[in-house]
């Protein structure tokens, strides 16, 4: 086929302004440091440092303790007690702690640790929590971080924090982009681990440990929860049946709390949530967001006390139980248990400096991983709209404002001689005015923008879809991807850019959007023109775009990641979740 002709349209060489990347963290070019605020949680206007949750439980819990010894003088207490020890020992379990269920305990601890610190590292970056879906200042529930800044633009990367490298992975600031990848690869790692789990424990008589099957697992919990509170602890046969408190614990924390993980993690992705229709309306992603971290909560809690009990509660019997599979007080136990220990204390603490280190990799080890699932939900076409009262009060701004000479001439002519240019492999490269662009058939949207930092926002855009210029410019059968050049620099210098394939150009609400919430766009928004590209995260929607070029291929770009902050913050390039 050679009825096309492959043009270099471009006048400008622009992938020569593109700047290379080192594939390490460079801590002297990156955000510099900047320290947020001790979490704490809205009761109307106030703002509540949860640190007081600490003399709080200390205050409660000493007349607790003595009113529950106090209860069990009570003769009807006691009967109670008597006749609902706690064991619901009517399901005993005959074989112990076999071997796979002590292998899944391991890597379940093992990934949970990198999938949570991770999962810390994701939230600082933005450090605010929300149940509402836009991302209004001063209507967040939680935060670590001060009030936005009005006297200033304040972008949603000045929010982020720093958090300690121990805590964290990577721990630096703005560090989104590698969390990401622990996060989504031990998430599918634990994912796979929890479902062998789950068919395991079905398969054997284990599934009774963690299942009530009657209902005196409530009076049996109730009986349990005195017995602990009053310091004199129930009689333990964890080896053979949990009691009521342990059954039910466990079985949120396996049927409720790790289900609602995934989903409500999947759930903040645009794809998905731009798929799933009024259910997205509902549990919005901010609302998702908030409901994930409500589930860290609870695993956090459910950790603190397990770990406390396994060791108050007879250690050398529970962990020959859990690393030894026996039921006795032997070492046996502890001999194992010591070395994993050890294995999990250094794999915490090189996780952070091995990610800053060797970053490229962490990207593409995580791209590797996750990308099949990422294709896959690039292939539906976003279908959640919003109405006219939905679009948000306040919509963060986000990047690095164009400064060259070029644009602010342009900016100052109102854009009246702003031209696109649209080339690279295609039939018919040509420029398109802003006059023309607005003369072409417009399309409306009112849509949620998801940015990867965290926050949402609605709004309505106006513009001309994708598709039309696609059917104008007309690529070549070579060209797969396009690449979007804008007027700005990125953070650490060399023009942004982004690359997107021409499939996800095609979907209907793919737009070049002059227009927002029935305004001209303006400038901090993207003006002239910037991309919607609806099931997508925000970064990869281009602001100030200068020109379009169609490519068979991007490694020559940049860092050959696919894009600006693919290269310089380790995003990945496909990024619909
Ligand atoms: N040229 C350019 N475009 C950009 C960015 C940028 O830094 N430079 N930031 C991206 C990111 S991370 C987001 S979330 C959105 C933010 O768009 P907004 O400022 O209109 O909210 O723009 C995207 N487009
Ligand atoms: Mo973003």
């Amino acid at each position: 086929m050679n009825n096309y002709r492959q043009t270099q349209l471009l006048q400008k060489p622009l992938e020569k302004s593109l700047s290379i990347a080192e594939n390490h963290v460079k801590l002297n070019s990156w955000m510099p440091p900047q320290n947020g605020i001790v979490p704490r949680i809205r009761v109307g206007r106030r703002w509540i440092n949860i640190l007081w949750a600490i003399p709080a439980i200390v205050v409660l819990l000493i007349p607790a303790i003595a009113f529950a010894q106090h209860l069990r003088t009570i003769p009807a207490v006691q009967e109670f007690i008597l006749r609902y020890p706690g064991d619901t020992s009517s399901r005993t379990i005959y074989s112990g702690f076999p071997l796979w269920l002590r292998l899944q305990h391991f890597f379940n601890l093992f990934f949970m640790m990198f999938i949570i610190r991770a999962g810390i590292q994701i939230l600082a970056d933005h450090p605010r929590l929300y149940w509402r879906r836009d991302s209004t200042p001063g209507s967040e529930w939680f935060r670590f971080q001060h009030d936005v800044p009005r006297d200033r633009i304040w972008t949603s990367k000045d929010d982020s924090v720093s958090i300690p490298k121990w805590l964290g992975i990577p721990g630096i600031r703005h560090s989104v982009g590698l969390a990401r990848w622990w996060h989504f690869s031990f998430d599918l790692l634990w994912v796979i681990n929890g479902a062998i789990f789950y068919v395991l424990l079905f398969t054997s008589d284990q599934w009774q440990r963690l299942v009530p099957t009657d209902w005196s697992v409530f009076p049996n919990a109730l009986s349990t929860a005195l017995q602990y509170l009053s310091l004199r602890f129930p009689v333990d046969h964890t080896w053979t049946n949990y009691n009521g408190l342990q059954q039910l614990t466990y079985f949120i924390t396996v049927f409720i709390a790790a289900p609602l993980a995934v989903v409500t993690g999947l759930m903040q992705g645009p794809a998905i949530s731009n798929k799933l229709g009024w259910f997205a309306k509902i549990i919005n992603r901010q609302a998702a967001r908030t409901i994930h971290f409500l589930v860290l909560s609870w695993f956090l809690f459910f950790i603190f006390v397990h770990v406390t009990l396994v060791f108050a509660n007879g250690m050398r019997q529970n962990l020959n139980h859990m690393f030894a599979g026996v039921d006795n007080a032997s070492w046996a136990g502890l001999l194992i248990f010591i070395p994993v220990l050890v294995v999990v204390v250094i794999a915490w603490l090189l996780a952070s400096p091995f990610t800053l280190k060797h970053s490229r990799l962490v990207q593409k080890a995580g791209q590797a991983l996750v990308n099949p699932i990422k294709i896959i939900a690039e292939q539906w076409e976003p279908n959640t709209q919003y109405t006219e009262k939905d679009i948000s009060p306040y919509f963060w701004v986000n990047g690095t404002l164009p400064a060259s000479d070029e644009f602010r001439t342009l900016e100052e002519d109102n854009f009246m001689n702003y031209r696109l240019s649209v080339g690279g492999l295609v039939m018919n490269p040509r420029e398109f005015s802003y006059a023309e662009l607005k003369s072409m058939p417009k399309q409306e949207q009112i849509t949620k923008h998801f940015c990867i930092q965290g926050w949402s926002g609605v709004a309505k855009w106006g513009g001309v879809p994708m598709r039309s210029i696609l059917d104008i410019a007309k690529p070549t059968p070579e060209a797969r991807y396009v690449v979007f050049y804008s007027f700005a620099e990125g953070a650490e210098g060399g023009i942004y850019y982004d690359v997107h394939t021409i499939q996800n150009m095609k979907h209907a609400l793919t737009l070049l959007a002059y227009e927002m919430n029935g305004a001209p766009l303006n400038v901090s928004h993207g003006a002239p023109l910037r991309l919607r590209c609806e099931n997508q995260l925000g970064f990869k929607m281009v602001k100030w775009i200068q020109a379009v070029e169609f490519v068979h291929d991007f490694a020559h770009l940049g860092n050959g990641q696919g894009g600006y902050n693919e290269d310089h913050e380790f995003y990945g390039n496909r990024m619909p979740i």
